[in-house]
C-alpha cells in the first residue's frame, strides 16, 4: 500500500515534470523591435528581414514603426515592458538618450538587444549586445574611393543622414578624416536629407542653386539620397556620374542599377538582412550564454568594374 502511494506521487512529480518541459518549449518567444521609421530602402529592407525570419522561426514579434521619432521609439520600449517580451530589440533612430527608458527594462529583467545603429551610454550594462554595420569603415571605404577616382582633387558637396544618428555621424567623421590627407579634395558644403530621397533631392537642388557648376563630386550618406540628388542633377541639366561623381553607401538594388547605368560612380554596401543573427543572438541570450559584446557584418563596395556582375543577385 504504501509503496503504491509512493509510486503514485512519483509518477505525478515525473508527469508536472514533463508538463513544466512541454510548456517551456512550445511557449512562443514574445520579442519586441522597435525600428526608427520606413525612411529608405534600406530600413524596408531591415524590417522585411526582421518580419519574415520572426514568422518562419514562429517568433511573436511586436513591430514598431518610430515615424522618425525618438519619443515613439521610447513609447514603443515602454509598451513592450508592460506586455512582458521576451526580448527587446532597439534600431536607435539617434545616439543619445536611451539611458532612462533602457533601465526600465533592465529592471523589468528584458535583454535588450542593440541593431543597426550604436548609441551612447553611460552604463554599458543596459543592454546585451550591438549587432550592425561598421559605419567608420563605410565612410572610409568611400572616401579612398573616391581619392582614386578623382586623383586627390574636386569639390565636395555632402548630403548627411539624419542628424544625431550614428551612420551620419560615422560616416561624416571617417570621411572627414579620410580626405584629410588630400589638399585639394574638399567639402565645399554639407547639409542632411534625412536619409530621404525627398531629403536629398531637395538639399541637392539647393546646392545647386548655390554653388552652381562649382561641384564637382556629391558624397551621399545613402543610396536614397544619392537618388534623389540624380534626379535634381538631371533637372539642372547635368549629367550625373560625369559632370558630378557620385559616392554613396548602402548598395540597395536600386543604388547598384544607378552605378551599372552610370549614374553613381560607386556605393559602399550596407547589409540590411541581420534577422537570423539577431535571433540566434537573443536565443543565445535568453539561455544565458555569453555573446559577442560588439559584431559587425562584412561590408563590400561596388563601382563600374563589379556592379554588373552582382545585380542580378542582389537581395535588397
Ligand atoms: O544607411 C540608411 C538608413 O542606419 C545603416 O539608415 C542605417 C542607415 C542606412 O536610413 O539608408
Amino acid at each position: 500500500m504504501k509503496i503504491t502511494s509512493a509510486f503514485k506521487s512519483a509518477l505525478l512529480i515525473l508527469m508536472a515534470g514533463a508538463a513544466v518541459v512541454v510548456s517551456a518549449a512550445d511557449k512562443k518567444l514574445k520579442i519586441g523591435f522597435a525600428q526608427t521609421g520606413a525612411e529608405s530602402a534600406w530600413r524596408t529592407a531591415n524590417s522585411e528581414s526582421m518580419k519574415s525570419e520572426a514568422a518562419s522561426r514562429g517568433i511573436d514579434l511586436k513591430f514598431s514603426d518610430g515615424q522618425g521619432k525618438q519619443e515613439n521609439q521610447i513609447r514603443a520600449i515602454r509598451s513592450f515592458v508592460t506586455q512582458h517580451v521576451d526580448a527587446i530589440v532597439l534600431a536607435p533612430l539617434v545616439e543619445t538618450g536611451w539611458d532612462p527608458v533602457l533601465r526600465e527594462a533592465k529592471r523589468a529583467g528584458i535583454p535588450v538587444i542593440i541593431t543597426d545603429r550604436s548609441i551612447q551610454t553611460s552604463d554599458e550594462s543596459l543592454y546585451a549586445c550591438f549587432i550592425g554595420s561598421d559605419f567608420i569603415s563605410e565612410g572610409r571605404m568611400a572616401a579612398d574611393w573616391l581619392a582614386a577616382k578623382v586623383s586627390g582633387k574636386g569639390r565636395i558637396v555632402e548630403l548627411q543622414g539624419t542628424p544625431g544618428s550614428a551612420p551620419a555621424n560615422d560616416r561624416r567623421k571617417a570621411f572627414g578624416e579620410a580626405i584629410a590627407k588630400y589638399p585639394d579634395l574638399k567639402i565645399i558644403d554639407s547639409q542632411s536629407g534625412d536619409f530621404r530621397r525627398t531629403g536629398g533631392k531637395e538639399v541637392m537642388e539647393a546646392f545647386i542653386k548655390k554653388h552652381g557648376k562649382n561641384i564637382d563630386i556629391l558624397y551621399a550618406h545613402n543610396d536614397d539620397m544619392a537618388l534623389g540628388a540624380v534626379q535634381a542633377i538631371e533637372e539642372a541639366g547635368l549629367k550625373p556620374g560625369k559632370d558630378i561623381i557620385i559616392v554613396s553607401i548602402d548598395a540597395v538594388r536600386e543604388g547598384v542599377q544607378a552605378v551599372v547605368d552610370g549614374k553613381i560612380n560607386c556605393t559602399v554596401e550596407c547589409n540590411p538582412l541581420f534577422g537570423p543573427k539577431v535571433y540566434d543572438t537573443i536565443t543565445r541570450v535568453l539561455a544565458g550564454e555569453k555573446v559577442e559584446r560588439k559584431s559587425f557584418n562584412k561590408d563590400e563596395l561596388f563601382d563600374s568594374t563589379n556592379a554588373a556582375a552582382v545585380i542580378a543577385s542582389r537581395k535588397y
